[in-house]
């Protein structure tokens, strides 16, 4: 299998959608996660999830069952969620608030801290601290929690410093979750992430998000947005008044920050433009447009005035991927008074619908015989080119002895 998947890496050309294998093998789909999935820093939940000790949000991520959770002392840590004892996973449900983690199975008691606390008739020779749970890393960007599994995880002191930077007058830790939703395509994750990465579609497809988000490519692209004349009229009139904007990407393009305007005089994701919730305090105007940013693999989020959406990505199969999108408010503003849950997140339902079925048909199509990679349109379609580029390489560094990483 190696070897053959390192010649269909090498065949794969720059500027063409992937070879079948790379949609629907699952021997491919095995190498994505250990060579993508369990050693990136993968986004896990926003920080609004713990609101207090105890709150906590689980992941599936491969082989790996995953809890996040906040400690008495407010730090958010994750920990690989199978019981010390005998394996036992111990929290099942996606997210949830507990005092202590307490395993189902013989109840054997830990600390959201991640020691053990109490197990039952254990003797006088156990010893409770070298069975605490199992420690994943943990950091946060842009008020955002990501994990990592691997051993020595990959430097995040960049995507850190600038992600914060950006995101900051969003003020994320005064935010609460109002609402959050979960769909599963019948798709592989990477045409979640290449439709993603691209709005050659959004006229097709998404009437209402057209309302207020532009198609035009200069500006949600692989290029720098300044090459459109609105997009440096936008980062220019925000850079001003102390919102960082400018377009910047990762030496290795893993991550991308950008803010880009909405059509006319939008101001939001709604159906009529106008704003969904009040403004977020540290915003200065409301026609701030969306701060984008993307990290790969499993994230792409947008930052507005009045609310913040953040997207999370996980592999199920070669041909599922679940999709989490959590719409964020201010954490004083009030459902019914000052903002209407349908109105805050009916374009993006419809959307993150509308998204699902060209993945779901887009996989029904390459799982084909008869299918063979088709050219992508570098006008339309550079941020793909760009995803894709970054997936070889990164699959192409994996391969190597020892497994190198993408500097
Ligand atoms: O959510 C996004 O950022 C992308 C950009 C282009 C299509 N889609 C709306
Ligand atoms: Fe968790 Fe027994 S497996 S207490
Ligand atoms: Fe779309």
């Amino acid at each position: 299998m190696q070897d053959d998947l390192l010649s269909l890496l090498n065949e794969q050309r720059s500027g063409f959608s992937l070879a079948r294998p790379f949609y629907a093998d699952p021997d491919v789909f095995a190498e994505d996660l250990r060579a993508i999935w369990q050693r990136e820093w993968i986004f896990a939940a926003s920080i609004a999830e713990f609101p207090k000790t105890g709150s906590y949000v689980t992941l599936q991520l491969g082989a790996y069952p995953v809890v996040v959770v906040r400690g008495a002392d407010g730090v958010i840590r994750a920990f690989h969620n199978v019981c010390r004892h005998r394996g036992q996973r111990i929290c099942s449900k996606p997210s949830g608030q507990a005092a202590k983690l307490v395993c189902p199975y013989h109840q054997w008691t830990y600390d959201p801290d991640g020691r053990l606390l109490w197990a039952r008739d254990m003797g006088t020779d156990f010893d409770a601290s070298k069975h605490g749970l199992k420690p994943v890393h943990c950091a946060q960007a842009a008020g955002m929690v990501f994990i990592c599994l691997a051993e020595e995880a990959p430097d995040f002191a960049a995507v850190q410093a600038e992600a914060d930077r950006y995101a900051a007058r969003h003020g994320m830790a005064d935010l609460k979750v109002a609402f959050q939703s979960r769909i599963v395509e019948a798709g592989n994750w990477k045409l979640v992430l290449e439709n993603n990465r691209e709005c050659y579609h959004c006229a097709g497809s998404h009437p209402s998000l057209c309302r207020t988000f532009s198609d035009d490519p200069d500006l949600v692209g692989s290029d720098d947005s300044l090459s459109s004349p609105a997009g440096a009229a936008h980062v220019n009139r925000c850079e001003e008044a102390g919102l960082p904007s400018r377009y910047v990407i990762a030496p290795n393009e893993q991550w991308r920050l950008v803010r880009i305007p909405f059509v006319g005089e939008a101001v939001s994701y709604t159906m009529d433009g106008a704003a969904a919730a009040p403004r977020l305090p540290g915003m200065p105007f409301a026609n701030a447009g969306s701060l984008l940013f993307f990290h790969y693999p499993n994230t792409w989020n947008h930052f507005l005035s009045d609310h913040v959406l953040n997207f999370r990505v996980l592999p199920i199969s070669a041909t599922e991927t679940e999709v989490v999108t959590t719409w964020l408010v201010h954490k004083d503003a009030v459902e019914g008074r000052d903002y209407d849950l349908k109105r805050l997140t009916e374009v993006w339902l419809a959307t993150n619908d509308e998204d699902r079925r060209v993945v779901e048909e887009n996989q029904i199509g390459v799982t084909s015989p008869a299918y063979e990679p088709g050219p992508y349109s570098a006008k339309q379609e550079s941020g793909v080119i760009q995803f894709v580029d970054w997936y070889v390489r990164a699959m192409i560094a994996a391969q190597a002895p020892g497994g190198a990483r993408l500097a």
